[in-house]
């Protein structure tokens, strides 16, 4: 668990407490983690703009995910509820049922003016939103296609973060001209939704060579052996693997004598360069793949030379996302939006940067379960704020109960999530929440990660059941029935599972108490599956 250095309030000059509707403003980038955001961790990258929210603002320091993975993430956010209760459970087979109660529609009954603009990957048509524009499934970087309200798709020349850029503001400067019956602005609620910085992480061209005089730090545990871990040894987002990450799609090393399995996709996405720009891409990956067949790389070396192409072209696609909050953040200062409005910066759930040897995320791990989330309240908000530092236990089924918290609107009763205003105000409610619940289930699967689910506690400590289904059985693939316990205050890298280790059995009574608590409170089903005595 991290701890808090600065939790402090300042009292703000209380404005008129009459009627002031507050905006919101979310900003969720896909794959973000915090190991590459400056203000958590200076070992990589520095993001001056991000961190200006946090500077502004506050940074939560203990933010999770309730199931790591984009579409799940996305519909726990929207309805406050865990995946078993909102239903899209995984991106495989899920298509989210758009006829549920909302945040969005809710805001809408408020008489917000509501928007998405980005990636969805909810599969259905999106509902609660005044206005979207959105990117089929996964979205392009380059020279992308987007859908819009009336079904159409269309495709704009450029890169996709600097085009959602351009769009968000557009789309909030109309909504600040936009006034009720009685002459006061229409509160809004805007959900901006990046591709930045999913795989296969293409950069913009003009930063192509950024980072490239970089020797990326390599993580301690670059070279775990997972022992005493099942399902980590068992799963399949190894750097070091071929497989998993690939040579031409994900290194870019493309060789064309000798294609492999993803050549087709890699080349879709690159092929929607026109032939000038598709010249300068070439060019720049074209000079490091000869190089690169020059050295005759293997083992620990050809995974380390993985590990730096990753991390760089990762750091490049980033900072094209982070000159874009600038942009954003200059927007809203310059028009005095920011005095009314709450900016919120997440990610739909961490990754891995080589930790353990991988990179994605889906495990209930620290460097995936953990997301970044920094938020800046309304400069004229109405009450004294926080700054610094939140140290309190947060998911991102809280976010839909405080933004209907900070429009004044009612939070229906089955949202699993708390309003995090009380935090965003400088308090710190005595009954707030000691422990956060973990459910994953996209197995079988790409990366290959076992279903599973677990608890995580204020004091640093964590219980996860990895469970096997009818799948495996169908696949041939071995069973794993494994449970892992960690004490994050000795082995934050949870590289020892204490699980069955002599001396725990009172720790771990404790934890399954708490757990069984959390799946009764959240009536998730697997308890019926996997009873806890
Ligand atoms: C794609 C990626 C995976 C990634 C999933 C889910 N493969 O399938 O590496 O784990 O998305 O990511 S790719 O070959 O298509 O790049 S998520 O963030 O959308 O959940
Ligand atoms: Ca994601």
């Amino acid at each position: 668990m991290k701890k808090s250095f600065l939790t402090f309030a300042v009292a703000l000059p209380c404005a008129a407490f009459a009627q002031v509707r507050y905006n919101v403003l979310y900003i969720m980038t896909d794959d973000h983690t915090a190991q590459m955001m400056s203000c958590y961790d200076r070992t990589h990258v520095s993001t001056p703009n991000l961190d200006r929210i946090a500077q502004d603002g506050v940074r939560f320091v203990n933010s999770y995910v309730a199931n790591s993975l984009s579409g799940p993430s996305r519909a726990c956010m929207i309805t406050g509820k865990h995946s078993h209760a909102n239903g899209f459970t995984n991106n495989e087979h899920g298509i989210f049922d758009g006829s549920q109660q909302t945040m969005p529609k809710l805001l809408q009954a408020a008489g917000y003016s509501t928007a998405l603009i980005g990636k969805w990957h909810l599969v259905s048509t999106p509902t609660g939103f005044d206005h979207y524009e959105i990117i089929p499934g996964q979205g392009e970087y380059y020279n992308p296609t987007f859908i819009t309200m009336d079904g159409n798709t269309h495709v704009e020349k450029g890169y996709l973060t600097n085009l959602l850029t351009d769009k968000a503001i557009a789309w909030l400067e109309d909504a600040r001209q936009a006034r009720n019956d009685d002459g006061t602005q229409r509160p809004f609620a805007l959900f901006l939704h990046e591709k930045a910085c999913h795989r296969d992480w293409l950069p913009e061209l003009k930063y192509l060579r950024e980072y490239e005089d970089v020797t990326f730090k390599l993580p301690h545990d670059f070279d775990d052996s997972y022992e005493g871990r099942e399902a980590a040894a068992d799963q399949e987002m190894n750097i070091a693997s071929d497989h998993d990450m690939t040579m031409d799609y994900d290194v870019k090393m493309f060789d064309p004598q000798h294609p492999t399995r993803l050549t087709d996709s890699y080349l879709a996405y690159i092929g929607r360069l026109d032939s000038r720009d598709r010249a300068i891409y070439d060019a720049f990956y074209d000079s490091l793949a000869i190089d690169f067949r020059s050295r005759h790389l293997t083992g620990r070396a050809l995974k380390e030379f993985k590990y730096q192409r990753f991390m760089r072209d990762y750091a490049k696609v980033l900072k094209t996302f982070d000159d874009n909050m600038g942009r954003l953040l200059d927007y809203l200062d310059r028009t005095g939006l920011s005095e009314n409005t709450l900016v919120v910066y997440t990610s739909d759930q961490g990754f891995y940067m080589g930790e353990h040897g991988w990179f994605d995320k889906r495990f209930m791990y620290e460097e995936s379960f953990n997301t970044p989330l920094v938020m800046r309240m309304p400069t004229k908000y109405h009450k004294p704020v926080a700054h610094g530092d939140i140290t309190e236990m947060v998911q991102n089924i809280d976010y839909a109960p405080t933004f209907l918290d900070l429009a004044g609107a009612p939070i229906p009763a089955d949202m699993h999530g708390r309003s995090l205003l009380p935090l965003l105000e400088g308090q710190h409610p005595k009954d707030w929440r000691k422990a956060v619940y973990y459910h994953y289930y996209e197995y079988p699967a790409e990366h290959k990660v076992r279903r599973h689910y677990g608890i995580a506690t204020a004091d640093g400590w964590k219980l996860m059941h990895f469970y096997p289904t009818e799948a495996e059985d169908n696949l041939g693939e071995k069973k794993i029935d494994a449970w892992e316990m960690y004490n994050l205050n000795a082995d934050p890298g949870e590289t020892h599972n204490l699980y069955g280790q002599p001396g725990t059995e009172k720790q771990l009574r404790r934890l399954r108490k708490e757990l069984k608590q959390l799946q009764q409170q959240y009536a998730d089903p697997i308890l019926q599956t996997y009873p806890i005595k």
